[in-house]
């Protein structure tokens, strides 16, 4: 859209007096945020309308996607970016005395995800919308948050996000297109006239789905997207009434966020999650559907639904249900639509992450539900039992061992299968899903992950943003493969030396924020080495630990470095002991290093709470090390990787995940690899021969770094440091910390003394600039649209081209 700074100055003071009666300087910053978020969603509605008119007089093929968490981020800046107006508004606020960061800041950031798999899910609603392909996201309504991270002497404590406080500014309540989702009870199947089964629900528990709708943005193409948020309320009951406790319960379906990452949390309430929004989002498709056709038969070839892990892998028995009990559709022609319309991305290799339910548990709460898979059961194992076996189908059938394998229902109901990186999704086929890979050969493929440039690098990284525009014109901005033009700048001196003063701006702006935060005083001319990602054991947080107590103790000694600070962000999971005792350390070594200052002349390490996708905003510009050293075989993609590299940072990297992607795109002299690969982990494995011990008792430099941990040095982790010390020696390292420490300690060398020549470090970064573009999920979603969901992108401008 065009808007001058006129026009917005006008219509911003406007928009204030009317809802705060009161000119701009009355109004808090609170205020002027709700004021600018208002009028910018006014010029939202009408492209919103618009796009979702022309969906449906083209009968677009629509594309669902099904997650239990979404982190958007903050959405003004973007949506003003994507609208065009971005520069406008803020040179508009500036002429006005006011500052535009100030009033981004006053934004709450929707933490209605963990990491990487929520993220994910929202750069793919910026993308679909981006690149003009109808994407829809169906989730829940979190009344709170991912919890808010304190630290209370150095141990993690968890605080509510209550993130609403002030509203949503983005969501439109659409209490007509409430649906009702039924749990518990018992169904009667009664044979009807017509010889179908007339399926009668007794005793249910009903709960009111009602969607909360919020605008994705498309970059500068006048398409607006939908993402549906499903909040649970109380039915309005003719008659009876409910009780504060009963509404309470219901209520309770979407308060809060399990703040479980990669894990399984087994609980009740977390499997009436899944049901909830997997209901009430394909209900609200097939009514939408329904509304212009009169029969299913032709719903494959306009609909595509896509399962975001498992916990909406409810979606396949649900949409049977709807089709054989609603509209009457046979099971075979059911099963054949759901199959058509179905697709499911696996996210991790881990096996506690792989989710199974009590059959008593599943069966009691929706059983209806478990009627179908156990129908689903028992057709698949009649015609695969012959072919491959009673002891291969009894590995993989949905039900088995007293549960319901979702991974498994979920494969098996879905046309297409993929990975999120290219080693995972090989390892799916021969390890995780090797069973139904034989069954389903087909189904299987990999879509790497991607993320979305316009946050990290337009939003995030102003000053690495007008370099390019000055060097390479602003055609990356819509299309991020013409970052590849910096490659003719690999020896433009003036050039290398621009990146690196955006770079440096960039740390003196983080270092600022730092003292804001944690009030430490960082050295802005440091190596800013940075780790943010959840805390998890085999992410390997203790590695770069290990490698800090290592450099702790040479500097000790009178070893000169060159000066690094250490930058660290996670969350633990409230219940995960071990990955705290790892905070509580990490914390301790903090205090330990930076209160020394013989050290902290060379080696400063912070560990900034409550990290989520804004505080990435400002720590990824600032990057010059992106630690991505998980045990190899163990992440299944990481995208945090991609946003550093795009920010010029160098990956420090063991081969997993989609670092071995990255590799492949920069080259190998643009990278820092190290470690065990995922075959020398996988032998180890199978020959049983890992001796962690041996690592300890023979290097002299590991020896001292690991007793650091018990020995009295690091004040006030008597508990923890013992801990950690014995499950690495006691019980014998299960992540492989140990074998990779040398080699780790070696790359992390040829680090220090690259970067004492600053061109050619500057010269590394631009090719991990200029290769990252491939990286954007703008590609992704056309992978997914072309090869799984069979459909194609389209914006308004492409009519008027034609
Ligand atoms: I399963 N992931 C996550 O964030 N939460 C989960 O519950 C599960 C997986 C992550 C993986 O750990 C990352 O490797 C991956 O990059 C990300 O999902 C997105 O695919």
């Amino acid at each position: 859209m065009s808007l001058t700074k006129e026009q917005f100055i006008t219509e911003f003071k406007d928009i204030a007096l009317k809802l705060y009666a009161a000119p701009l300087d009355d109004l808090s910053t609170q205020q002027l945020y709700q004021a600018l978020a208002l009028l910018t969603r006014s010029y939202i509605g009408q492209p919103w309308a618009e796009t979702k008119k022309r969906y449906d007089q083209e009968e677009t093929k629509q594309v669902f996607y099904f997650s239990i968490e979404f982190l958007p981020g903050r959405l003004l800046q973007s949506n003003l970016l994507n609208l065009g107006i971005l520069s406008e508004v803020e040179a508009g606020l500036n002429e006005l005395g006011l500052r535009p960061q100030k009033i981004f800041d006053a934004e709450a950031d929707p933490g209605l995800g963990n990491g990487g798999l929520g993220r994910l899910a929202s750069a793919f609603m910026d993308a679909m919308a981006s690149v003009g392909m109808a994407g829809n996201g169906n989730g829940i309504r979190y009344q709170y948050g991912l919890f808010k991270q304190a630290f209370v002497n150095g141990y993690q404590v968890e605080l509510p996000d209550d993130w609403m406080r002030n509203g949503f500014a983005w969501e439109t309540r659409k209490e007509n297109r409430a649906v009702t989702v039924k749990f518990g009870g018992w169904v009667e199947l009664r044979p009807s006239r017509s010889g179908n089964l007339r399926v009668i629900y007794h005793n249910t528990d009903d709960v009111l789905a009602v969607p909360y709708d919020v605008a994705m943005v498309g970059y500068h193409n006048q398409v607006v997207n939908n993402l549906r948020l499903w909040s649970a309320e109380a039915p309005i009951n003719a008659g009876t009434d409910f009780t504060l406790e009963q509404k309470e319960r219901i209520n309770q379906i979407t308060q809060i966020l399990y703040p479980d990452d990669s894990d399984a949390s087994g609980k009740q309430l977390r499997l009436r999650q899944e049901y909830f929004f997997t209901s009430a989002g394909i209900q609200s498709i097939v009514r939408h559907y329904r509304r212009t056709h009169n029969s299913m038969a032709g719903f494959a070839d306009r609909v595509a639904i896509h399962i975001n892990d498992t916990h909406p892998a409810m979606a396949i028995p649900e949409l049977m249900r709807v089709l054989m009990d609603d509209e009457h559709v046979s099971w075979d022609e059911a099963w054949r639509i759901t199959l058509k319309v179905m697709s499911y991305t696996n996210h991790t290799l881990l096996s506690e992450a792989l989710e199974v339910w009590p059959i008593d548990m599943f069966s009691g709460m929706v059983p209806r539900i478990y009627q179908i898979i156990q129908e689903i059961d028992r057709r698949f194992r009649l015609v695969f039992v012959p072919q491959f076996g009673q002891a291969m189908i009894d590995r993989i059938a949905p039900l088995g061992n007293g549960q319901v394998r979702m991974a498994y229902l979920a494969s098996i109901g879905s046309h297409a299968i993929n990975g999120v990186a290219p080693i995972h999704s090989e390892l799916l086929k021969k390890d995780v899903l090797h069973d139904l890979y034989q069954i389903f050969p087909e189904r299987f493929n990999n879509k790497t992950n991607g993320i979305t440039p316009r946050r990290w690098i337009q939003i995030g990284d102003r000053p690495l943003s007008h370099l390019l525009d000055k060097k390479i014109g602003t055609t990356w901005r819509k299309n991020p493969l013409a970052l590849r033009q910096l490659h003719d700048f690999a020896d433009d001196t003036r050039f290398l030396d621009d990146l690196n003063a955006a770079k440096a701006e960039n740390k003196r702006a983080l270092a600022k924020y730092i003292d804001q935060v944690v009030h430490v005083k960082v050295d802005p001319d440091a190596i800013f080495d940075v780790q943010i990602k959840r805390l998890h054991a085999y992410k390997r947080q203790l590695l770069h630990v290990l490698g800090i107590l290592d450099a702790y103790l040479a500097i000790k000694r009178g070893e000169k470095r060159p000066k690094r600070l250490h930058i660290f962000g996670a969350k633990a999971a409230p219940s995960y002991v071990y990955a705290k005792e790892i905070i509580k350390v990490m914390n301790a070594v903090a205090d330990l290093v930076n209160g020394d200052p013989d050290v902290s002349k060379y080696l400063q390490v912070v560990f900034l709470p409550n990290y989520g996708v804004t505080m990435a905003e400002k720590i990824i510009p600032a990057a010059d090390i992106s630690e991505q050293i998980s045990t190899a075989g163990k992440e299944a993609s990481g995208t945090s990787n991609m946003k550093l590299m795009s920010a010029g940072a160098l990956t420090l990297a063991t081969l997993d995940g989609a670092n071995i992607e990255i590799k492949d795109a920069v080259g190998d002299d643009n990278v820092e690899i190290f470690g065990l690969t995922e075959e020398e982990i996988a032998g180890y494995y199978q020959r049983g021969d890992y001796h962690a011990r041996d690592f300890y008792d023979q290097d002299p430099r590991l020896h001292a770094a690991l007793d650091m941990l018990v020995n009295g040095q690091i004040p006030g982790i008597e508990t923890e440091g013992r801990d950690i010390f014995n499950s690495l020696l006691t019980y014998n390292d299960e992540y492989f910390v140990l074998a990779d420490f040398e080699s780790y300690l070696a790359a992390n060398e040829r680090l220090d003394k690259l970067y004492q020549q600053p061109r050619i470090w500057a010269k590394k970064a631009l090719a991990n600039i200029a290769e990252s573009g491939r990286f954007s999920a703008d590609f992704t979603v056309q992978r997914y649209g072309r090869e799984i969901w069979h459909v194609v992108a389209k914006t308004p401008e492409d009519d008027h081209e034609a």
